[in-house]
């Protein structure tokens, strides 16, 4: 893992580093991997390799945040479920932890703990760095074993095959894989990290110069989905679950909150077809939670929103019409490779009605 921990501040925006008048983000992880034959790698980092084991795992993913959020997508899609739990915090946190509160006495109740805080301490005591989602714990230590979000779900795809459910896509299909990582890259460093380098700028122009980024990449995008239905053609693959997940937050956080205001997505055809049809594929929509995520937004930084007021709107009907994505071909899910739709959401882990339209 990284250890280099001592000069970065944590703020209830997210692990930062100032430079000049620019958010930067943390991206020192604990970057420890689970696989599915430790013993066969071996590298001249620090990372210490876990075993893919069911049940020995549980996955910590608060809705409100994106990163999380790709986690939760993808064990669904993969039929991960039973192989690995999800423990799920509320919306909001304090500077020290995101707390599971909304579980019965504020406790997780596979972990025991009230705090994420705790299971990074029980992997290093006084940990420094923000205590953030999405992490994968060892249930019987009870300590953090990554918290590296893009390696968790390639890992989920490449390293848990053994435990995927029958049907399950493949969401890094190998003769895609090249152009995929730099599609993904792209979207990452402009759009999924762009709409924070506007809201979090310091200064009129740091602010201007992110805005201009962000709208040049999503013009780039709007074309792209012109003439695909999805990112990498006629099928899903995980580059899909890393645009949506910012694009499901758009209207709803970035466009008022972050002052991403150029246009809403909605007003964009292309990209608006294509969050929807996302939206109302099974394991993309029924994990997302409008009310958690304009929680945590509005009420957590609170240096942008003082009030800490959270907006009524936007209306989330338009999120089940029709997309009209169907003419371009392609359909969610490869037949061809045997592949199909998840299962039901369990009831466990069903979205409160009144926070998704899915569901009311
Ligand atoms: N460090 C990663 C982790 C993902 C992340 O920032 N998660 C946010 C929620 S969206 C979080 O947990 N923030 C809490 C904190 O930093 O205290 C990143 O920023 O790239």
């Amino acid at each position: 893992m990284s250890t280099s921990h001592e000069t970065t501040k944590h703020s209830t925006r997210g692990t930062y580093v100032r430079s000049g008048k620019e958010y930067d983000r943390d991206t020192n992880y604990i970057e420890d991997r689970i696989v599915a034959s430790p013993t066969t790698f071996s590298d001249d980092t620090e990372r210490n390799y876990w075993p893919v084991e069911a049940g020995k795992y549980r996955l910590v993913a608060a809705r409100a945040c994106p990163w999380a959020n790709r986690t939760l997508i993808v064990r669904r899609l993969l039929g991960l479920e039973s192989a690995i739990s999800a423990g799920m915090p509320g919306p909001t946190h304090d500077t020290r932890s995101w707390t599971f509160d909304l579980d019965e006495d504020g406790k997780d109740p596979v972990l025991g703990v009230e705090r994420l805080q705790e299971a990074y301490f029980a992997r290093f005591p006084n940990y420094p760095r923000g205590i953030t989602v999405p992490a994968m714990v060892d249930i019987e230590s009870g300590a953090v074993v990554t918290n590296n979000f893009p390696q968790i779900t390639e890992d989920f795809s490449k390293e848990w095959k053994d435990f995927h459910r029958e049907g399950a896509p493949d969401l890094w299909p190998a003769e895609l894989e090249e152009e995929m990582n730099a599609v993904m890259k792209h979207i990452y460093t402009e759009i999924n990290n762009g709409v924070y380098h506007c809201g979090f700028a310091g200064s009129q122009e740091a602010y201007e110069a992110a805005y201009e980024r962000l709208w040049t990449a999503m013009d780039w995008v709007e074309e792209r989905l012109a003439t695909r239905r999805y990112l990498m053609g006629d099928h899903i693959t995980e580059a899909d679950v890393r645009l949506f997940t910012t694009l499901v937050r758009f209207d709803a956080v970035y466009y008022s909150h972050f002052k991403c205001s150029r246009q809403p997505l909605s007003s964009m055809p292309n990209l608006w077809g294509y969050a929807r049809d996302l939206f109302q594929t099974p394991g993309f929509g029924d994990t997302v939670d409008f009310q958690h995520i304009k929680e945590h937004y509005f009420i957590v930084h609170e240096d942008i929103n003082p009030t800490g007021i959270v907006p009524v709107g936007p209306d989330l009907s338009g999120w089940l019409t029709e997309h009209g994505r169907e003419a371009l071909g392609g359909s969610p899910f490869n037949a061809d490779a045997g592949a199909t739709a998840p299962n039901e959401v369990r009831a466990s882990e069903r979205v409160e009605a009144e926070h998704n339209p899915l569901y009311t």
